[in-house]
């Protein structure tokens, strides 16, 4: 008895996460498996890209939100780091296969940034811009889910540039295609048009448990 070695910082850690699960909200709606069709999961994190990996300096970095919107918004990275923050716990789900529970993101949530641009009636979906020239396209609906937001940190440390560091979207109830890493602009538009891998063959909307993963 009472002779258990001091916690080491493992089990410090898996405490904390322990407790934290208590709040966590990553539960899916009832009467859906938290593991999509077609998955398997990992504890690793895949990096994917289109082989290019864009280095951009906070002081460099601009974050515009634009098109059908009532105030056009170009953010710099002090003025995305002052809007209110969000936390939130979330699974990733790739369309190759692969799903990782559990990721921690800190950012400004989708629905902090709408409030500032203000939508126009005539928005219907949004088009995602990233600092490497990818585009994928949303509902603006999916894009102001409760849980979506540009993330600048992930599991407590700064994103990195492979996953798409200082910052990336994150919308955890699509394949993770449609969460642009290294975000540039969010451009509000009137009908939802295919972005970059949807051109090339994968589904518009990309829901992980309808497996909508070709168009
Ligand atoms: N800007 C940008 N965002 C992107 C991509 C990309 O090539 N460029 N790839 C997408 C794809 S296909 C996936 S699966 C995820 C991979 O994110 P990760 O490398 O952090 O795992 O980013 C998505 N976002
Ligand atoms: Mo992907």
């Amino acid at each position: 008895m009472d002779d258990l070695p001091p916690d080491s910082k493992l089990t410090r850690s898996k405490r904390r996460w322990a407790e934290e699960h208590k709040f966590a909200d990553a539960a899916p709606p009832a009467g859906r498996e938290r593991l999509p069709p077609g998955q398997h999961l990992v504890t690793n994190w895949p990096v994917l890209d289109l082989g290019q990996t864009p280095d951009i300096a906070t002081a460099r970095w601009r974050l515009e939100l634009g098109g059908l919107v009532e105030r056009p918004v170009t953010l710099d990275w002090a003025g995305f780091t002052a809007l209110p923050e969000t936390r939130s716990r979330s699974d990733i789900h790739c369309v190759t296969t692969w799903s990782r529970y559990d990721n921690d993101w800190t950012g400004v949530s989708t629905r902090d940034l709408l409030d500032l641009a203000q939508p126009r009636a005539e928005a219907q979906a949004v088009m995602l811009h990233g600092y490497d020239g990818y585009t994928t396209n949303v509902l603006l609906a999916d894009f102001a889910a409760a849980d979506s937001l540009v993330a600048h940190a992930w599991q407590g440390k700064p994103l990195t540039r492979e996953h798409g560091g200082p910052a990336r979207l994150v919308i955890p109830h699509l394949y993770f295609w449609k969460s642009a890493k290294w975000i540039r602009r969010i451009d509000l538009i009137a009908r939802d048009t295919p972005g970059f891998w949807e051109v090339n063959g994968y589904h518009l909307r990309g829901d992980p448990w309808k497996a909508e993963r070709y168009g």
